[in-house]
C-alpha cells in the first residue's frame, strides 16, 4: 500500500477554539475539511513518523467515519502504532490516562464535548500531548499557522479497520491496538479511592442516580458504579452512548440535566446524583434537593479530598480558571498551601499538575480533575464525592452546610447569551474596554465598582503570557463579575457573565443564589448594557 499524496489548499477558518477545532459536523463531513485538519495536526507538532498515537472519542455522528481517515492518515505518514478504544469510544479523561500509561506521543479525541451531537449538529476533533493534557497555546498555534497554507495530506488506501475487534491489526506498516475503553481508567479509579468503604456505603441502602446523558460516561458508570461497587441496577440511567446523544444536550447543568434534577428534588429521591456529558470529563453533581454548584464542589472537594487514599498525604495546591469563584481560594489559605488562578481552558492547569504545584484543578464549567491525568474528569469528581461521603456519613446538604459555615459563601452563577450577533458581542467588550479607567468609584445600585480590568496570565513555571482572557469588574463588596466570549461555540458568539458575591454572615447563607447575587446582576447588566446591545430579556442559560 503506497501512500497517496493529496493535493489540497487551506480552509478558511480552521481555527481552534478553548478545546479543539469545533464545527458543525456538515463542515466537517466537507470534502478535504478533517483531512486538511488533521494533516495541520501531524504537521504542527513536527509530523508523526513512527510516533505512538491514542485515538477515540465520544462516540458522536461521525466518530467512526472519521477515525477511519485518521487511521489512514496516521499510516500514510509513518506513525508507529494508534491505540484506538473499542468501538471508537473513548472518553477524554480515559484517552489522557491511556496517553500516559502507554507513553504514547499524544492523541486525537474526537468529541464537541457537552454541544449536541448529529448530521446537523457538531463534531469537534482536539489534538492532546505526550503528558495527556490539551495542546498548548504554542501547539495550537502552529497547528493553526499549519491550516493557512496546507498544501497537501498524505492518505492511505486500504480497507477499514474492524474497531470492534479488541487485538492487534496492521493498517500498512502501522500497528493498530484496539483497547476496551474502560478497563485502565477503571484500576486507576480503583488505585484512588477508598472501594470498600463505597461498595460498604451502596449495601448499607444508599441510592444514587448517575445520568450519562446518552453519552460516552454510560460503559464507564455501569462498569465502576454498578459492577465494581456494587450500586443497584439501574444506578446508571441513558447508559448507552448514541450519535445523537438521545437528541438531546448532554451538558450536565440544572438546564440541560432537568430529568436528574427532577429526581433529585422529588421527595424520597436518591441521596446522591450526578451527570457527566458528551466526552467525560465534565460533571454535576446534586444531593437529596442540593443543587452544588462546580466552583463549591472544587472547594468542597480540595478541603476533604485527604478523605480518600489517592490523596491522604494532602494537597500541593489548588488551581482554579479566573472565572470560577474564590471558594478555592479559602480553602487553599485555611490549609496553608499554594491558590493559582488561570485562564479558562484546562491546557492553562498543565504547567502547574507537572510541575507538582496544584493537585487539584477545577473550573466553573463543570469540570473537575486532578494530577491522576491531565484533563477535567465527570466520574473523577464522582467517585470523590462518593468517598468524602462514604467516610463522613454526612449528606451532600449537611457537607455544604458545614462549608459554608467554615469558609463563608461564595455566591455564584454563570448568565449565558447564546447565539449572539457576533460583531455586537465584540463591540460590547470592545466598549468595556473603554471603560477602565472610569469606571472605579462609580456606583451601580448598592455596589461601588473598585477595579476594572482585562485578565492576562503569566504562567508560573514556563513564564509564558496569555492576554485577553476575559473582562473583570470588581466592587468594594468584594463581589466581581466577569465577562468573556466562549470559545467553545459555533453559532455566532457565546457572552458569558460570571457573577459573585462573597457571604459571610450565618444568617444569610442560605438564600437562592439569584436572589443573593440580584445587585450584582443588575450592576454587570448595567455596565455592559447586554439587554439593550444582545436584544435579549434575559440569559439563555443560568448555571
Ligand atoms: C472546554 C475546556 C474547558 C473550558 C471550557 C470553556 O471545555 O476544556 O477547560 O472551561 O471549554 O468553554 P467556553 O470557552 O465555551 O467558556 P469542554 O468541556 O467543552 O472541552
Amino acid at each position: 500500500m503506497t501512500p497517496n499524496i493529496v493535493q489540497t489548499t487551506p480552509i478558511p477558518g480552521q481555527k481552534p477554539g478553548t478545546s479543539g477545532l469545533r464545527k458543525k459536523t456538515r463542515i466537517f463531513m466537507q470534502p478535504h475539511y478533517l483531512e486538511n485538519y488533521v494533516q495541520a495536526i501531524f504537521d504542527g507538532i513536527g509530523g508523526v513518523q513512527g510516533k505512538t498515537l491514542v485515538v477515540g472519542g465520544d462516540g458522536r455522528y461521525f466518530n467512526d467515519r472519521a477515525i477511519q481517515v485518521i487511521l489512514r492518515m496516521a499510516a500514510a505518514n509513518g506513525a508507529a502504532e494508534c491505540i484506538v478504544g473499542q468501538g471508537g469510544i473513548l472518553s477524554t479523561p480515559a484517552a489522557s490516562h491511556l496517553i500516559r500509561k502507554r507513553g504514547a506521543d499524544g492523541g486525537l479525541i474526537l468529541s464537541a464535548s457537552h454541544n449536541p451531537g448529529g448530521p446537523d449538529e457538531d463534531f469537534g476533533l482536539k489534538y492532546n500531548g505526550p503528558n495527556g493534557g490539551p495542546a498548548t497555546e504554542g501547539v495550537t498555534e502552529k497547528i493553526f499557522a499549519r491550516t493557512t497554507d496546507i498544501d497537501s495530506y498524505r492518505i492511505l488506501e486500504a480497507h477499514d479497520v474492524d474497531l470492534g475487534a479488541i487485538g492487534v491489526t496492521n493498517l500498512g506498516d502501522m500497528r493498530v491496538e484496539i483497547v476496551d475503553p474502560v478497563t485502565d481508567y477503571a484500576a486507576l479509579m480503583e488505585s484512588l479511592f477508598d472501594f470498600d468503604a463505597i461498595r460498604r456505603l451502596f449495601a448499607s441502602g444508599f441510592r444514587m442516580r448517575f445520568d450519562a446523558m446518552h453519552a460516552v460516561t454510560g460503559p464507564y458508570a455501569t462498569e465502576i458504579l454498578e459492577t465494581r461497587l456494587g450500586a443497584a441496577p439501574g444506578t446508571v440511567v441513558n447508559g448507552i452512548p448514541s450519535p445523537d446523544f438521545g437528541g438531546g444536550h448532554p451538558d450536565p447543568n440544572p438546564i440541560w440535566a432537568k430529568d436528574l434534577m427532577d429526581h433529585m428534588y422529588a421527595d424520597g429521591g436518591p441521596d446522591f446524583g450526578a451527570a457527566s456529558d458528551g466526552d467525560g470529563d465534565r460533571n454535576m453533581v446534586v444531593g437529596a434537593k442540593c443543587y452544588v454548584s462546580p466552583s463549591d464542589s472544587l472547594a468542597v472537594l480540595a478541603d476533604l479530598a485527604h478523605l480518600a487514599p489517592g490523596y491522604a498525604r494532602g494537597l500541593a495546591g489548588i488551581a482554579r480558571s479566573m472565572p470560577t469563584s474564590a471558594a478555592a481560594d479559602r480553602v487553599a489559605a485555611a490549609k496553608g498551601i499554594e491558590c493559582f488562578a488561570t485562564p479558562t481552558g484546562w491546557k492553562f492547569f498543565g504547567n502547574l499538575l507537572d510541575a507538582g504545584r496544584a493537585t487539584i484543578c477545577g473550573e466553573e464549567s463543570a469540570g473537575t480533575g486532578s494530577d491522576h491525568v491531565r484533563e477535567k474528569d465527570g466520574l473523577w469528581a464522582v467517585l470523590l464525592w462518593l468517598n468524602i461521603l462514604a467516610v463522613t456519613g454526612k449528606s451532600v446538604q449537611a457537607l455544604m452546610d458545614d462549608h459554608w459555615a467554615r469558609y463563608g459563601r461564595n455566591y455564584y452563577s454563570r448568565h449565558d447569551y447564546e447565539a449572539v450577533d457576533a460583531a455586537a458581542a465584540n463591540t460590547l467588550m470592545a466598549d468595556l474596554r473603554a471603560q477602565f479607567d472610569s469606571l472605579p468609584g462609580q456606583s451601580f445600585g448598592p455596589l461601588v465598582v473598585e477595579m476594572a480590568d482585562e485578565f492576562a496570565y503569566d504562567d508560573p513555571v514556563d513564564g509564558s503570557r496569555s492576554t485577553g482572557q476575559g473582562i473583570r469588574v470588581g466592587f468594594t463588596s468584594g463581589g466581581r463579575v466577569m465577562y468573556r466570549l466562549s470559545g467553545t461555540g459555533t453559532e455566532g458568539a457565546t457572552l458569558r457573565v460570571y457573577l459573585e458575591q462573597l457571604e459571610t454572615d450565618p444568617a444569610a447563607l442560605a438564600q437562592d443564589a439569584q436572589a443573593a447575587l440580584a445587585p450584582v446582576i443588575a450592576a454587570a447588566d448595567r455596565i455592559a448594557g447586554i439587554r439593550a446591545r444582545t436584544g435579549r430579556d434575559a440569559p439563555d442559560v443560568i448555571t
